[in-house]
């Protein structure tokens, strides 16, 4: 049977490394994100493998969520199957009290309201096909708390927390839930989090090899792809020279 994965925030990094991955293993795809004129390019690049569907919108923005999934072809809706929950971000990297609060609810409406909202608009989709796949994108961050990382931390716990109470709900529905937790990524995370500061984001990944969107989209393949009767319920996936979010060997 042919897959259908809507991925969010497919324009760039882990989003955009899963589209690729995913249309060379001729897994059709609905690509979403923010950026038209970036997911423009990715169709071009990636419409002769597989068939590509594309949906702008803000995950955090119900309304446009709903309206952008409601509008996929039926027959898009009576097939998808594969739902991978990759958008969010994080801003700003300051201790608690320098820290704003608009920085907070940004990473509160992408990183949380955003898994909700997508998955909530999907999943009647997903219940009806009695086949789905849910995976979302959590961090190291999910699984520990480090300084000047509050509410980024706090809203990865969520996903964490999201992610097992899904996999527990949706069990008797037969949807499998898969929680992937990274380490240190090369990415536009770095350039998000410090607003467009290149030094700052390339310092965090300087002294030691970091793990690249790929290695992330090859695991979250590895997940979806596992016989019908496995569930990988979480990775998390450092680079070599990483023990936890904070402990690094630099050179
Ligand atoms: C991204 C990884 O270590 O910067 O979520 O929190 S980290």
């Amino acid at each position: 049977m042919s897959q259908i994965a809507l991925i969010t925030g497919a324009s760039s990094g882990i989003g955009l490394a899963t589209a690729r991955k995913f249309a060379e293993c001729g897994i059709n795809l609905v690509l979403c994100g923010r950026r038209k004129e970036k997911l423009e390019e990715l169709k071009k690049e990636l419409k002769e493998k597989v068939e590509v569907t594309l949906l702008s919108f803000d995950v955090s923005n119900r309304k446009e969520v709903f309206t952008a999934i409601e509008s996929l072809t039926e027959e898009c809706k009576q097939n998808i199957n594969i739902l991978v929950n990759n958008a969010g971000n994080a801003h700003g990297l300051d201790t608690f009290q320098d820290a704003s609060l608009d920085d907070f609810d940004s990473m509160i409406n992408s990183n949380i309201k955003g898994i909700l909202n997508v998955t909530k608009a999907l999943l009647p989709y997903l219940i009806k096909n009695k086949s789905g796949h849910i995976v979302n994108l959590s961090s190291i961050a999910g699984k520990e708390t480090y300084p000047k990382g509050s509410v980024y931390c706090a809203t990865k716990h969520a996903v964490e927390s999201i992610s097992k109470g899904m996999r527990m709900d949706l069990l008797p529905l037969g949807i499998k839930v898969t929680n992937i937790a990274p380490g240190a990524v090369e990415t536009e995370f770095s350039l998000v989090r410090f607003k467009g500061d290149k030094n700052k984001a390339d310092a965090v990944y300087t002294g030691f090899e970091p793990l690249v969107a790929d290695d992330i989209a090859d695991a979250i393949y590895y997940a979806i792809s596992r016989p019908d009767h496995v569930q990988i319920a979480d990775m998390t996936i450092l680079p070599r020279a990483q023990a936890s979010g904070t402990v690094f060997n630099k050179k």
